[in-house]
Formats: C-alpha cells, structure tokens, sequence
C-alpha cells in the first residue's frame, strides 16, 4: 500500500528534478551564449569607408575587425544588379582582412560583403557601399581654381605695368 502511494510520488519528484537540471542547463547555455557574444568579431573600422566617394580604383579593401579572424572568413564585392566583381581575393592577417583587387574599379557604386569568422567560430556579416569616381576628375577640380589664381595673379600683374607705364608717360 506504502509503496503504492510512494512510487507515484517519487516518478513525480524524479520528473520535478529533471526539469530543474533541465532549466539550470538552459540558464548556463544562455549565460555562455551571452559571454560568447562578446567574442564575435564586430567589424571597427572599413577603407574605402562606408558611403565614401574615392577618385581612382583603391588597390585594395581594408577591414579591422575588434577580434582575430579565421581564414574561412572573406570579403565580396558586387556592382550593380547584384554583379560579383571580378579578380578579389581575401587574405585574412589577425584581426584584419583585405580583398585585394586583381584589376582597376571602374566608376561605379560597389557594394563590399564580409563574412567574418572568429576563432569561436561563430560568423558575423554585414555590407557596405562606396562609389569610384574617374581619377582625372578631381585633378581637373584641383587645377582650376590653381589656373583661376595664376590668371588672377597675371591679369593683376599687368595691370600694375600699365599703370606705372601711364604715371611715367605724365612726368
Ligand atoms: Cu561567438
């Protein structure tokens, strides 16, 4: 009779324990979680920046992250339409990776995509745009305000001339 009443009661208490172990285990899982997210590598500082307009191609595409990367990590780079650019390569060196560009950006809006691994290895991700612009354009802008100066400084010149030539004219 005892242990009529004793086996359900102690399946029940068993079953209480169970879930118990079963919440503590889910609250270290949450806790480790929480303390790993700390370790993603979470991306400091980009070049070309995000938003940036550059004259000329950069040679390459520089990004730090804030932890050691793996070298499954990389870098794409799309033009227009979702099109993967030619010639990058990855190479990943400690907390920085850099996709290197076997030819010249033409002008256009490009759009960089990284997947950073870190050596928990859990994966980060994230995109930015920048724009190329034709290198010859900003040296043109460059050269005209300085042609603008030359010409002021020379029309000005000649004025002075011409007006010492008239006052020794009159003595
Ligand atoms: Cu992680």
């Amino acid at each position: 009779m005892t242990n009529l009443i004793r086996g359900p009661a102690a399946a029940g208490a068993r079953y209480a324990g169970r879930w118990l172990m079963a919440w503590v285990a889910a609250i270290i899982v949450a806790l480790f979680c929480v303390a790993n997210a700390a370790a993603h590598a979470d991306i400091i500082q980009a070049d070309p920046a995000p938003g940036s307009t550059v004259a000329g191609s950069p040679a390459v595409i520089r990004l730090s992250f804030s932890q050691p990367l793996e070298n499954t990590s990389r870098i794409d780079l799309f033009t227009g339409q979702f099109r993967a650019a030619a010639g990058v390569t990855t190479v990943v060196a400690g907390s920085e990776m850099r996709g290197v560009l076997a030819q010249p950006l033409s002008p256009a809006t490009y759009t960089v995509q990284w997947f950073a691994v870190s050596d928990d290895g859990h994966t980060t991700q994230g995109s930015y745009q920048f724009a190329v612009v034709q290198a010859n354009a900003s040296i043109t802008s460059r050269l005209v305000p300085l042609l603008a100066a030359v010409a002021a400084i020379l029309s000005g010149g000649v004025a002075v001339f011409v007006w010492i030539l008239n006052r020794r004219q009159r003595l």
